[in-house]
């Protein structure tokens, strides 16, 4: 498939996995699971076909692994703005991870630390070159470290995504190291 057709498919996939199921009139269970069939043919009939092979293709080529099909039903994997319990169990995370983002938003996160923001979670990375490229949706990237580990001896959860990205409710200012 063509990088171009599979990224739209995946920002389809986003847009309907993860913020605005309602749109194409698709309901997530709980946990965020649709069924494939349900799906496709609700994409189809908002006028967005996707063949089986195309989905399938995306769900495993895809460059972050953003999706996951299980029992013949499809979840994105994190990044929901719509409540949903991914079911992640706490674990104990690399003594450091890094969060990826923007010189100007770094007054506010001084200030009250990382927060969710529209999301469900802070999205962290355990390697310095992801948090690079995150940063670099927004503009010059500016990697923060975290102090996982002691966060985590502390009390904080961490959890864990499918697709290897780190989860935390908040990250106190006094956990990050800042430029
Ligand atoms: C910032 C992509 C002000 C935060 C990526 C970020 C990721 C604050 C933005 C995933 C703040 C939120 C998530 C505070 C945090 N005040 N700004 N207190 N705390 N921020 O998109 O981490 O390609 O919700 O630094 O790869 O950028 O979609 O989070 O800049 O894994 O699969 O507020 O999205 O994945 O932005 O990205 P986002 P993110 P996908």
């Amino acid at each position: 498939m063509e990088e171009r057709r599979m990224v739209r498919i995946s920002k389809y996939l986003a847009r309907h996995l993860r913020h605005d199921p309602q749109r194409i009139g698709l309901t997530l269970d709980p946990a965020g699971w649709v069924e494939v069939e349900t799906l496709l043919r609700a994409a189809r009939e908002h006028g967005f076909t996707i063949t089986p092979d195309e989905l399938r293709e995306v769900v495993a080529v895809n460059d972050k692994r953003r999706y996951a099909i299980e029992d013949g039903r499809i979840r994105a994997s994190q990044g929901h703005t719509i409540p949903v319990d991914l079911g992640l169990p706490v674990v104990e995370p690399p003594e450091v991870l890094y969060h990826g983002t923007v010189g100007r938003f770094l007054v506010a996160i001084r200030k009250e630390g990382l927060r969710p923001m529209n999301r469900q979670h802070v999205h962290l990375s355990p390697d310095r070159e992801t948090a690079v490229r995150v940063g670099s949706r927004r503009g010059a990237p500016v990697v923060l470290v975290v102090a996982a580990g002691v966060m985590h001896a502390d009390g904080h959860p961490f959890r864990r995504s499918a697709n290897g990205v780190w989860l935390a409710d908040h990250v106190p200012p006094g956990y990050l190291r800042l430029p």
